[in-house]
């Protein structure tokens, strides 16, 4: 039986993802978007595409829920992306607020789904979306790891003049400004990046996937970055829906991994057929460890701020 894959929220990243999915023949496609006629004007192009791209992927889009019926995995888009000078931390009452909307209309209509949570600010969004649906831990995770590693693989395949698919990166920790690339597991065809690139060069690539999201806004002027993380969501979809129990980073709740407890952070986690299979601990050395708790650190903040939403107070102001 085909597979299916709902997405919420069909603006750039959702609209996006949902090709990305049909045209690797993934899986059927469920756009839902609150904007009426949206997501039903995307899908109809995007079907309009399928004999053109040779899929034979079905593709519906609407403002309700019902279509969501039976989907494996539901991909959480909906939500303000950052605006030139926005920090995501700016984004998160706004995008609670949508969350909340959502998440109980995802409970009703696939109980059995495996939520992967896009909307910023990442890592309190995927917090949020657990408590919301009463899922268990292992099927709410975030996308955010990918990405920022493929951005890494990508500006070091550009400096290296050498190809992406021979690169490897770990990038761990809140999808922040405090995100943790690992550059003793950045490798080139199993070698050491360091052992290629300059400390100084190696750091502005660090520094420059760091900024890799304000990059791209900063270009764009109005939006954010969309194909790359389409990408990432494909690739996490792919390795579920596909039981490939790849190892990539998503934000998961860590119960202890890293010495960090209750936190929504990025790591390494097998991805199959049952979601968060398990999350890899990797031996870090005492300067990694601190980065990725201090990175944690920031995302506990966001998460109180969280809390204090669902208790119903005013989440910016008490939240500082
Ligand atoms: P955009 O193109 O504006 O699409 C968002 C869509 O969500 C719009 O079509 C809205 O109509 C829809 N929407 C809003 N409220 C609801 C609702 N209650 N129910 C259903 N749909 C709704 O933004 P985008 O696609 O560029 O970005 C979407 C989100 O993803 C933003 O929060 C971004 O910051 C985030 N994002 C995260 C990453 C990560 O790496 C984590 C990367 C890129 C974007």
């Amino acid at each position: 039986m085909r597979q299916k894959v709902a997405i919420i929220g069909a603006g750039n990243v959702g609209a996006t993802c949902a090709q990305r999915i049909l045209e690797r023949g993934l899986a059927d496609v469920a756009l839902v978007d609150v904007v009426e006629g949206l997501a039903q004007g995307k899908a109809l192009d995007l079907a309009e595409a399928a004999p053109l791209e040779g899929h034979d992927g079905f593709i519906s889009g609407s403002t309700t829920y019902e279509g969501i019926q039976g989907a494996a995995v539901v991909v959480v888009t909906a939500g303000l992306a950052r605006k030139p000078g926005m920090s995501r931390s700016d984004l998160l009452e706004a995008n609670a607020k949508i969350l909340q909307s959502i998440i109980p209309n995802v409970v009703r209509h696939a109980p059995e789904a495996i939520l992967l949570v896009v909307t910023n600010p990442l890592d309190p969004m995927t917090y949020l979306a657990w408590r919301l649906s009463g899922f268990p831990t292992e099927r709410v995770l975030g996308m955010a790891g990918v990405l920022d590693s493929a951005r890494l693989r990508a500006f070091a395949a550009q400096k290296l003049r050498l190809s992406v698919k021979d690169i490897q990166a770990l990038v761990l920790g809140g999808h922040g400004d405090s995100m943790v690339p690992l550059k003793r597991f950045t490798t080139v065809s199993g070698v050491p990046i360091a052992e290629l690139l300059s400390a100084s060069d190696l750091e502005a690539l660090i520094q420059r996937t760091r900024e890799g999201g304000a990059e791209v806004v900063k270009l764009l002027k109005t939006g954010s970055a969309f194909y790359a993380p389409a990408s990432s969501v494909a690739d996490m979809v792919q390795s579920i829906l596909r039981d490939e129990k790849r190892v990539l980073p998503a934000s998961v709740c860590l119960k202890g991994e890293y010495g960090l407890r209750d936190v929504f952070c990025g790591v390494p986690v097998r991805l199959g057929a049952r979601g968060v299979e398990q999350i890899l601990e990797i031996p870090l050395d005492p300067n990694e460890k601190a980065a990725l708790a201090a990175s944690a650190k920031g995302v506990r903040q966001d998460m109180d701020v969280v809390d204090a939403f669902l208790k119903g107070a005013d989440p910016v102001k008490k939240g500082g």
